[in-house]
């Protein structure tokens, strides 16, 4: 089994009866052809819709033995290891065989084998099965009721079949105004019982909250090796890897790699009128003789953008959406075939890059604070570049790598005076110099987002100190126009969103 251009689904939504069931109809934000999938087990009829890459079948998206239906939305990165696992000779046709295989094995504790970028719905028994993989990478919601469990991959495909209230899930976070949908957790296993519409949750991962005491050799050469292996693990065999570039240590560490992977490499860089980072870029890619594009969106283009990245992301964090807009925008004008895209976002999360801490205490509070926070953000969403056709994937949140990264003491993240010291050193020997040591700049500095947006709102009266409880409102209003009330966000106007929410403060004598 190796790794596929494309993944064979790209989100789902799917509805367990215990009676009979209605067919289910999805607006995805995904952009990708839609095929029906119905399987009628003992004791509970199933209908999947999924979400496709176009002129490919969905075939190998999902699978059934005789009581037993799993359908999977994502990848799995670790096959040959789980391969190992099965009775000589099994040979599954695709990651969902896979998955039907190891639960036929373990139960749901297959889940806990299983690294990759995945969300899943298994049909088994009375039970209905979702789980989402160690980051919750690919978000995955669920209104579950006595004798019917509907679940998707984004919120939106809930949001039109509202009922009264479903029944609750401990420990699961709502979803703003769509009553009775839940966000599954990011490493786990729900285990709903379809007939009371009951669940039980199985966690299958958490972020090491121990340090490891390396030698600076054994923690640079363990993260390059794991680093190493992501990255190949993440490449189709016999494709050109595909980069976004900032130019900075994370996403060149990963072009480096990739091109060491496959002997050739594609990247692309964007910048906006306000500010760009190419000549950076661009070091890294004449360094790695990579086939390298720039892109320039203009600033009101990228702020044009903002509906399409809440509505892609569903995330209603303000400070999440402007690190993912730029990204949004640059996915969406990448013109040409659909793309598997490798991107170096998620690197500062473990190593505390987001924070230019030098004080160890302090850089180890960021992580832990980091680490417990991620869960629902939904950063690494694939509808992101998914409303595009793309499929992308986060090396540095591979789930070896971020145990490692993550469980680094923090002596080896900054040292000598150095930020992320221990990735940079790891890339030592493969990237220029200057890039290597090149201090961090976020992408929505480098792009300007954040002036950008501020700009925004303070030409509509929001004052310097409101500007964050402004950001806040125009975020949640684009997310209840797109997401809740299915508004494309072609039709939604930032600039009139905006007035309206400088317009509330200010009755409030904000
Ligand atoms: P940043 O690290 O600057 O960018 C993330 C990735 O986006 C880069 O590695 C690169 O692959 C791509 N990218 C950035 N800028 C460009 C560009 N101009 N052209 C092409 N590709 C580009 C925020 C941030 O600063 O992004 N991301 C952090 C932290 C997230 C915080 N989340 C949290 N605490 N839960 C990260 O870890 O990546
Ligand atoms: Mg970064």
């Amino acid at each position: 089994m190796e790794l596929r251009a494309f993944p064979a689904a790209f989100g789902f939504l799917a509805v367990a009866c215990s009676g009979d069931g209605q067919s289910p109809k999805a607006a995805f934000a995904t952009s990708g052809t839609h095929s029906l999938v119905q399987e009628q087990l003992r004791q509970q009829n199933d209908a999947v819709l999924l979400v496709h890459p176009p002129g490919l079948p969905a075939d190998r998206a999902h699978a059934r033995d005789q009581d037993t239906f799993v359908v999977l939305a994502g990848e799995i990165y670790n096959h040959e290891e789980l391969l190992g696992l099965l009775p000589d000779g099994a040979e599954p046709s695709g990651d969902a065989e896979l998955v039907l295989k190891l639960l036929g094995r373990y139960g749901h504790h297959a889940f806990r084998l299983i690294n990759g970028r995945f969300a899943a719905m298994v049909g088994t028994g009375r039970q209905v099965l979702l789980a989402t993989d160690h980051a919750g990478s690919v978000p995955l919601y669920v209104r579950p009721s006595p004798g019917e469990v509907s679940a998707a991959t984004e919120a939106k495909a809930l949001a039109p079949h509202g009922r009264p209230q479903g029944t609750p899930i401990p420990g699961a976070q709502r979803v703003r105004r769509v009553p009775g949908a839940f966000q599954v957790p990011a490493g786990t296993v729900l285990e709903i019982d379809l007939p009371s519409g009951t669940a039980r949750s199985h966690p299958t991962w958490t972020p090491p909250l121990h340090r490891r005491i390396m030698s600076e050799d054994d923690a640079v050469g363990a993260v390059r090796e794991a680093l190493e292996r992501a990255v190949r693990t993440r490449i189709a065999p016999g494709s050109t890897p595909f980069v976004v570039l900032s130019g900075g240590i994370d996403s060149s560490g990963v072009a480096a790699l990739a091109h060491r992977s496959a002997g050739a490499l594609r990247s692309v860089s964007m910048g906006t009128d306000v500010s760009d980072e190419f000549d950076k870029a661009r070091i890294v890619a004449d360094h790695l003789g990579s086939a390298h594009q720039e892109i320039t969106i203009h600033s009101s283009e990228l702020l044009a953008q903002l509906p399409h990245t809440v509505w892609a992301s569903e995330s209603l964090d303000p400070e999440i959406i402007e690190y993912l807009l730029p990204l949004t925008a640059l996915y969406r004008v990448l013109d040409g075939p659909r793309q598997r895209i490798l991107t170096g976002y998620g690197a500062d999360i473990p190593l505390a890059g987001m924070h230019r801490e030098d004080r160890l205490p302090s850089l180890d509070t960021a992580v832990v604070g980091d680490m417990s926070t991620f869960d629902g953000l939904n950063e690494m969403s694939p509808v992101l570049s998914g409303i595009s056709g793309h499929w992308s994937t986060h090396p540095y949140w591979d789930r070896e790598v971020l145990d490692l990264l993550v469980s680094l003491e923090a002596g080896l993240k900054y040292r000598y005076r150095r930020d992320k010291w221990v990735l940079r050193a790891a890339m030592g020997d493969v990237l220029p110099r200057e890039t290597v040591t090149r201090p961090k700049l976020g992408v929505h500095e480098g792009s300007g987002t954040t002036s950008s947006f501020s700009r925004l709102l303070a030409e509509h009266g929001v004052p310097e100190q409101h500007l964050g409880r402004a950001k806040r409102r125009v975020v949640e209003e684009l997310f209840d126009r797109t997401v809740v009330a299915g508004v494309h966000p072609d039709e939604t106007d930032t600039g009139e969103v905006v007035r309206q929410v400088a317009a509330g403060l200010r009755k409030e004598g904000a």
